[in-house]
């Protein structure tokens, strides 16, 4: 079906990093880059292990990368096949988003005749660590072959080497590369095992971190001949007692069940996940492609497989940003795994309490109280964020960013989700099994932080960096103080609960955390804390003291003024920095959030205000607006933002360095975004207490909108035409 699959049916090697994000697969355990068969490192190959991160000397700590055991590249008559030496005549890549299954079909015309290979490969969701393809070649002239194909341990990294201490086996049919990680010196494996349609003598060569089979044959005109390659990937974090013992059993068990029945297990649990996740728009193919393909990259980095685990910022895409968690999961993903897969909206909101302690120490390292979470969290909660976290484009020499340090909006955001979980699920267990320990102790942070103005009887949060990252260190950031003001709130509700439904419980967690005295220290901050509001005359509002006073320029302006364009705007030199240009939507995120508390009036008038002086320059940004928009009532603004979230991954058009940085990657947040714009947004849904309203908006093209959402456990389908609406209770 057209609509459940990305392709592209010319082969151009500018592609290459892009379509390494575009044709992604994976299973949540881990992701692999949508490269082809005949690459290595230098095309960023990536098969990245979700929660491993290693620190090689002094570069930033960041995630793995594990050996490659699905490269495979090939002779014919002496000559290397491979779109790395030669142009195809004809190349298709593809992904079937519906049954996660990557494909390449690719044709040379060369003086030995025509070569076809074919191939097809999954990341199965059945079977976690496995990884299968199926290669097939075909000649025209009979012709000498070698398929050369193995385990590569060769691999990409941005701070590497990660891996060392590399033991390359080869041992009955089964070829093996083990690694220890260098700083925690966590074992990494990797198993192969490969099966063919076909007679042929097979050696093995064995390089400084790679293990091939050479798979030697006469090829006779017009017949396929067929590989298939089990890959078994384990590393010392597993839930297991032996990595290598385990990763080895797992490839002889896929051999046993077959490629078949791996492949039909595999799709059996994609028809499960979209028989709740699918939404359909018809009216436009575009729209309807986009959308599920937003889902198709949320799938496939979703943690199902374990409760200890997030979704880093850039997914299952590789080392950017560190493979590190920001509040993108919170703010931006977790609406969708809400409403679709309960337990892996559990499961991120776990990861959060599990890395209570990481936040602790943050807090505490800055001198302040509670839990100041990571800007940047890893497997403990630990900041991986760096003091520099972007390098000077024109001197080389990394430039000090307060991110790490004042971005304390990130607390509240945890506060927010697991505030939200709660709401929507109903499940006290949530609360009573860390949810409420982890509000109080980011309430007890924000008291810890603000200051108490005397002549204004006020406490006001101070030196902050909001959303927008371009203005760094400013006083009553109007979003971080709502926030703020959120989390004060939330901590006493939530104390509230407790003392009435579970006192006992109640008492236990006050006493173990010291909290007597912060209850009416927190009380006292709510009702004199400083959230900046509308102005009277404009209804704008502030973004923060002094943003008024700014250079009121346009973004053409800002932009002409770069002098190189991988230039960062913001920080202290940044083109932005003293301008009203922000970075991405910050007092629209506000009143998105807290839309009920807001006049349409001001909704509509900030946005106005903020959208043209709005760079967008983070993928974060556009679902924001088109949900405002939907909010106001005015789908013709939100549908162009819509259209830039949902399309995020596909067209590749985002900021690829910040300074000289890379960025790239894919956009998970953005795809959560997609998701939210079309169902909270254009659906208008809303579930309280378990009840399910809508009030939508359809775009023009679209004739109907139908999507499923699980609540309380009850499954329902929400069908949306332009003169019609129904929810049913299936
Ligand atoms: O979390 C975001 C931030 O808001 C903007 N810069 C990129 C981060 C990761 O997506």
């Amino acid at each position: 079906m057209k609509a459940f699959t990305v392709y592209e049916d010319k082969y151009n090697n500018k592609n290459i990093v892009n379509n390494g994000n575009k044709f992604m697969t994976g299973n949540g355990y881990m992701g692999f880059r949508g490269t082809l068969e005949e690459y290595t490192k230098n095309e960023l190959v990536a098969c990245n292990i979700s929660g491993l991160y290693d620190k090689q000397g002094d570069s930033w700590r960041e995630p793995i990368n594990a050996p490659n055991g699905l490269f495979t590249t090939l002779i014919v008559n002496g000559n290397e096949i491979s779109l790395l030496q030669l142009e195809p005549v004809e190349h298709m890549q593809s992904i079937d988003i519906k049954e996660g299954i990557h494909r390449r079909n690719t044709i040379w015309d060369t003086k030995d005749g025509k070569i076809i290979v074919k191939a097809e490969r999954f990341i199965s969701l059945e079977d976690f660590h496995l990884i299968c393809l199926k290669y097939s070649l075909i000649v025209d002239k009979q012709c000498e072959v070698v398929i050369k194909t193995g385990i590569d341990g060769d691999v990409w990294d941005i701070n590497g080497p990660h891996l060392e201490n590399y033991i390359l086996e080869d041992q009955n049919g089964l070829i093996k590369i083990l690694s220890t990680t260098q700083e925690l010196k966590v074992p990494v494996v990797v198993a192969e095992i490969c099966k063919k349609s076909f007679e042929a003598k097979e050696v093995i060569e064995k390089g400084e971190k790679s293990v091939i089979r050479c798979i030697e044959f006469k090829a006779e005109p017009n017949v396929e001949y067929t590989i298939y390659k089990y890959v078994s990937v384990y590393t010392g974090n597993d839930e297991t007692s032996n990595a290598e013992q385990d990763c080895e059993a797992n490839a002889l068990k896929a051999v046993y069940i077959g490629y078949e029945k791996a492949y039909n297990e595999h799709i059996i649990q994609w028809k499960y996940r979209w028989d709740v996740s699918d939404v359909i728009i018809e009216g436009n193919e575009e729209d309807q492609l986009a959308i599920r393909y937003s889902i198709y990259q949320l799938q496939i980095i979703a943690p199902v497989h374990s409760n200890k685990l997030s979704i880093p910022a850039r997914g299952l895409s590789g080392q950017t940003y560190k493979g590190a968690i920001f509040w993108d999961t919170e703010m931006f993903m977790l609406p969708f795994f809400l409403h679709t897969a309960p337990q892996v909206a559990l499961n991120l909101v776990n990861y959060r309490i599990r890395t209570l302690d990481g936040a602790r120490k943050k807090a505490e390292y800055y001198g302040f109280k509670g839990a100041f979470y990571a800007w940047e969290s890893q497997e403990n909660g630990e900041d991986a964020c760096s003091d520099f976290n972007v390098t000077d484009i024109f001197t080389g020499r990394p430039v000090k960013t307060y991110f790490k340090d004042k971005q304390v909006h990130i607390s509240a955001a945890v506060s927010y989700a697991i505030w939200e979980t709660y709401k929507f699920s109903g499940d006290i267990k949530l609360l009573l099994r860390g949810g409420a320990e982890v509000i109080l102790e980011c309430a007890r942070f924000f008291y810890s932080y603000a200051y108490y103005k005397e002549d204004k009887d006020r406490y006001e949060i101070l030196d902050v960096i909001g959303p927008d990252e371009y203005h760094e260190r400013v006083n009553n950031n109007a979003y971080t103080s709502k926030m703020v003001y959120h989390t004060l709130d939330v901590a006493l509700q939530a104390l509230e609960l407790l003392k009435k439904g579970y006192p006992k419980e109640y008492l236990e967690l006050v006493s173990r955390l010291n909290y007597s005295v912060e209850i009416a220290n927190i009380i006292k901050f709510k009702e004199k804390l400083y959230v900046p509001g509308p102005d009277k005359k404009t209804l704008i509002i502030e973004q923060f003291d002094g943003y008024e006073k700014l250079e009121d320029c346009s973004l053409t302006e800002v932009k002409s003024r770069l002098l190189d364009p991988k230039e960062y705007w913001g920080g202290g030199h940044g083109v932005a920095s003293n301008t009203k240009i922000i970075k991405q939507a910050d007092v629209i995120l506000m009143l998105y959030l807290f839309r009920n508390q807001y006049s349409q009036e001001v909704k509509k008038a900030n946005w106005e205000y903020y959208e043209p002086r709005t760079e967008h320059g983070s993928s974060l940004s556009p679902c924001i607006y088109s949900l405002l928009s939907c909010e106001i009532g005015n789908e013709k603004w939100a549908y162009p933002f819509f259209v830039k979230t949902a399309n995020v991954d596909l067209t590749g058009e985002t900021k690829q360095f910040a300074g000289s940085i890379y960025i790239g990657g894919t956009h998970p947040a953005a795809n959560g975004g997609a998701w939210m714009a079309t169902i909270l947004g254009f659906a208008g849904l809303n579930v309280k207490v378990g009840e399910i309203t809508i009030n939508p908006n359809l775009p023009k093209t679209w004739t109907k909108l139908s999507f499923n959402v699980i609540v309380r456990g009850e499954k329902y389908l929400i069908n949306i035409t332009q003169k019609d609406q129904k929810i049913i209770k299936l």
